[in-house]
């Protein structure tokens, strides 16, 4: 399977002693637990879940399962640690940035082992663990520590007769459910605003996928952070994700996953105690490569941002309109670089791609594919299994799609590149355009102007100019259109977590 040997770009690459991090021995999985009030909780109906390694399809190990009744238990934690007077509240503001910074500390400890569990839980190969999740996890936690204490109301000019100002609170209890695809780095996303707001946290980890979370767990308890600041709920979506989303006493959800999903979400929020909704949605993103751009650049971009993470990410470059008269070379250099990408064993540094996530999602990858090939679209490279277990797929290139064709249209979330060709620009944005989604989108060209107007006309939360997949903690992302609801990172994420108080006050007249 893997084609050892041969080295991936980079990273891996040299002739001496290994350079490059090692996934850590791991003999017993510690944190398998249900973690309310900084303890370990088992289930209370006494249930627990497996959770596999799609490298392997064995079996890691089983996990208490939490259900509504552990999440009620989080939220009373959760919403006393938060009560006014609470340990959490009084804190100077500058502490809990520097607790944020202490699990960042604990995280660069533990950032081997972080980095290994997330590859036998996700099968993303380690060095992308490592040097991508755990770096943008720590990344997440310093930016928002250093903002703890740069959360600030303003004083509003009115009158001589009133002082008005407002204040930025925390909104409450907040509630997380979260995806497979990056467990721990969306783990960081969701609780590190929350707390530089002032918030606590019930947060639930995605069924497939509950390990890292959990490890963070003692180490927010190791941090110090008081009990019941974050809680953690390993289980189910129907089951505990729901009893997040309808809870009455939580104040504000924020998910990330599917658009389905994510409809549901808003629904039951509406229908509870419209608790405030954000949503991180799907896409189906957009690349314009024009003529005139770098084409080496714009085909590997394009080409890392189709098969990233085995092409599981919500920011996959699944639609790539590159103007006619490159076409076929772009296309012939495209296969080229997809015939090279090194798939099999994840813990193996050589390794770049990995396997599909479940059985799940690789009947729903390989049906779209054949769905591509009925539909006449010309199948360049890939599009079969690789080994035996059953869960590896090879990159995959169609050429020659059209806008009509389900492969052209509906989220695919697996190793699936599709290349279109293009005339004019105004054809090709309007193209882009033509989807319920809005994630993120990329140009790929020499000309400051064009790269200017095409970013303004594209309805997405993002434009990559010349990259892609090019993340930032400072830098807002999020979707327009179908893609979600409010921003994560950057400052415009604290207004997520923030509730704001105006005050005014009547002053006596002594002029
Ligand atoms: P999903 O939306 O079902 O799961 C995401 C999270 O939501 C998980 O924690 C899950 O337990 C929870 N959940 C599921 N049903 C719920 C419910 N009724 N109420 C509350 N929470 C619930 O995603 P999936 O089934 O794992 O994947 C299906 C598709 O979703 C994928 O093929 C892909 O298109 C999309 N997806 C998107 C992202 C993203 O980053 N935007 C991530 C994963 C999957
Ligand atoms: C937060 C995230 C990052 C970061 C770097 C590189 C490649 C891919 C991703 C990525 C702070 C700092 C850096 C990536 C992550 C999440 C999704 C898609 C791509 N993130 N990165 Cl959903």
């Amino acid at each position: 399977m893997a084609q050892n040997g041969t080295t991936d770009s980079g990273v891996a690459g040299g002739t001496h002693a290994p350079s490059f991090p090692q996934p850590v021995k791991v003999q017993e999985i510690r944190h398998t637990k249900i973690f309310i009030n900084n303890e370990w909780h088992a289930s209370s109906k006494g249930a627990t879940f497996p959770t596999l390694n799609p490298a392997t399809g064995v079996k890691i190990c089983d996990v208490e399962e939490a259900d509504k009744a552990e999440v009620d238990k989080a939220v009373q934690a959760a919403r006393a640690a938060g009560r006014s007077g609470a340990s959490w509240r009084k804190m100077d503001v500058s502490s809990r940035g520097r607790l944020l910074h202490k699990l960042a500390d604990l995280v660069e400890r533990d950032r081997a082992l972080l980095a290994t569990l997330e590859t036998m839980d996700t099968g993303k190969p380690f060095l992308q663990s490592f040097f991508i999740d755990l770096d943008g996890s720590i990344k997440t936690l310093r930016y928002y520590a250093g903002w703890a204490d740069k959360i600030q109301g303003r004083s509003l000019p009115v009158d001589d007769s009133f002082l008005c100002f407002t204040r930025h609170e925390p909104v409450g209890v907040c509630g997380a459910i979260i995806p497979w695809n990056f467990p721990l780095l969306m783990f960081m996303w969701k609780i590190a605003p929350a707390l530089s707001c002032g918030n606590t946290v019930v947060i639930k980890p995605a069924e497939q996928t509950p390990l890292t979370a959990l490890h963070v767990g003692a180490l927010i308890k190791e941090a110090g952070f008081p009990p019941g600041v974050v809680n953690i709920v390993p289980g189910f979506g129907p089951s505990a994700g729901a009893a997040i989303a309808s809870h009455m006493d939580i104040d504000k959800v924020a998910f990330t996953g599917s658009t389905k999903v994510g409809q549901l979400i808003k629904e039951a929020a509406a229908k509870s105690n419209l608790k405030r909704v954000t949503l991180e949605l799907g896409g189906k993103n957009p690349c314009i490569v024009f003529a005139d751009s770098d084409l080496q650049l714009a085909v590997a971009e394009t080409q890392k941002g189709a098969f990233y993470n085995q092409g599981q990410c919500c920011t996959a470059a699944s639609r790539v309109f590159v103007e006619e008269s490159i076409y076929e070379e772009f296309v012939r250099c495209s296969v080229e670089g997809a015939k090279n990408i090194v798939t099999g064993d994840p813990l193996d540094p050589r390794t770049s791609h990995g396997p599909q996530i479940d059985q799940e999602q690789f009947d729903k990858i390989m049906e779209l594919i054949e769905s591509g090939k009925e539909e006449g679209a010309r199948l360049e490279c890939g599009g079969k299994a690789v080994g035996d277990t059953g869960l590896f797929l090879q990159p995959t290139i169609f050429s020659g799609v059209k806008d009509h064709m389900r492969i052209a249209k509906e989220e695919i979330f697996g190793p699936v590149q599709c290349i279109f060709s293009f005339k004019s620009q105004q054809e090709a944005i309007e193209r882009a355009n033509s989807t319920e989604y809005g994630l993120v989108a990329a140009v790929f060209t020499r000309c400051l102007d064009r790269a200017l107007s095409v970013s303004a006309a594209l309805e997405t939360g993002t434009v990559w100019v010349n990259c892609y997949n090019a993340l930032h903690a400072q830098t807002p992302f999020g979707g327009c259109k179908m893609s979600g609801v409010g921003r994560e990172l950057g400052e415009y994420a604290l207004a997520e977590y923030s509730e704001v108080k105006a005050v005014t006050i009547k002053l006596r007249e002594t002029l």
